[in-house]
C-alpha cells in the first residue's frame, strides 16, 4: 500500500516511519510512504504557501497554487484522496476498514485555518477529523489514520490473532492484561488466570470486557447490548 503525504513539515514523518511495525513494514516494503513537501511547489519568490482570508477573520490559509501543483503532479484522477481537518467526518474503524482496501492513499495535511476550498472541491475525495478537538496541525491526524490503516493490511502485523481479539471487537473493550510475576510490590495477579482453565478464563475475559465498556463507553454498551438482543 501507498500512502502520499502533503505536507508543509515534511520532517515531522521522519521518525514515526522508521519506528516500530510502521518502520518494518516501511523496510519490508509492504507500505511505501511518498512525503511530499509542499513548499517545494510553491511558485511564489519567498515560497510562501499561505495568505489571508478573503472576508477577514483570524488565521492564514493555504494557498491553492502550491497545492494545486503538488496534486497535479502526483495524483491520477481517480485516488483516494484525504484532507485532514477538524470539520470532516469522524475517523473511526469503519473507515480504516474501507482505506485498507484500497492500494493507494493521499493524505492532505491541513494547516492554519485550513486550505483554500477551490482544493478541496477540485482534489479532496474525503474530508477527515480524527475527533472532537482541535490540533496544531494535520500532519497528527495523517499519522494516525496512516497507522489505523496499515496495521489492517495483511502482513503489517505479525501476529493476526491479536487483530481479532482486539478492542472495540464485537463491540467491547479490551479485557485486563497481567504478566509475570505473578505477584509485583504487593499487588497480585488475579488467582483464576495462574489456574489454566481456558474456559473460566474466557468468561472471566469476557465479564471484564463488559464490565469496563459500560464503565468507560455507555455509547458502545448500548451498541453490544443491542446487538446481544438482537441475537446477532
Ligand atoms: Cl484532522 N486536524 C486538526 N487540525 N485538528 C483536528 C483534526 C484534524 N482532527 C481532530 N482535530
Amino acid at each position: 500500500m501507498i500512502f502520499k503525504i502533503y505536507t508543509l513539515f515534511p520532517e515531522f514523518f521522519s521518525s514515526p516511519l522508521k519506528s516500530g511495525l510502521m518502520g518494518k513494514a516501511v523496510e519490508s516494503g509492504i507500505l511505501e510512504f511518498r512525503v511530499i513537501d509542499i513548499r517545494e511547489y510553491s511558485e511564489d519568490r519567498f515560497r510562501r504557501c499561505d495568505d489571508y482570508p478573503y472576508g477577514g477573520g483570524s488565521g492564514m490559509v493555504m494557498m491553492p497554487q502550491p497545492l494545486f501543483s503538488a496534486l497535479e503532479a502526483n495524483e491520477e484522477s481517480t485516488g483516494t484522496v484525504l484532507y485532514t481537518s477538524p470539520s470532516g467526518r469522524t475517523f473511526d474503524r469503519d473507515f480504516s476498514r474501507e482505506l485498507s482496501g484500497k492500494g493507494e492513499i493521499s493524505i492532505i495535511c491541513g494547516h492554519y485555518e485550513g486550505v483554500d476550498q477551490r482544493v478541496i472541491e477540485r482534489f479532496v475525495t474525503h474530508e477527515v477529523s480524527i475527533g472532537d478537538y482541535v490540533l496544531s496541525g494535520g500532519e497528527y491526524a495523517a499519522l494516525v489514520i496512516a497507522d489505523a490503516v496499515a496495521r489492517l493490511v495483511p502482513g503489517f502485523m505479525g501476529n493476526s490473532q491479536s487483530l481479532v481479539e482486539e478492542s472495540f471487537e464485537g463491540d467491547l473493550l479490551e479485557y485486563p492484561q497481567y504478566t509475570r510475576p505473578a505477584e509485583y510490590m504487593g499487588l497480585k495477579v488475579p488467582d483464576l488466570l495462574l489456574q489454566g482453565d481456558h474456559a473460566k478464563i474466557t468468561l472471566w475475559r469476557n465479564e471484564k470486557r463488559i464490565e469496563k465498556t459500560r464503565a468507560v463507553r455507555p455509547d458502545l454498551y448500548k451498541k453490544y447490548l443491542t446487538r446481544i438482543i438482537l441475537g446477532e
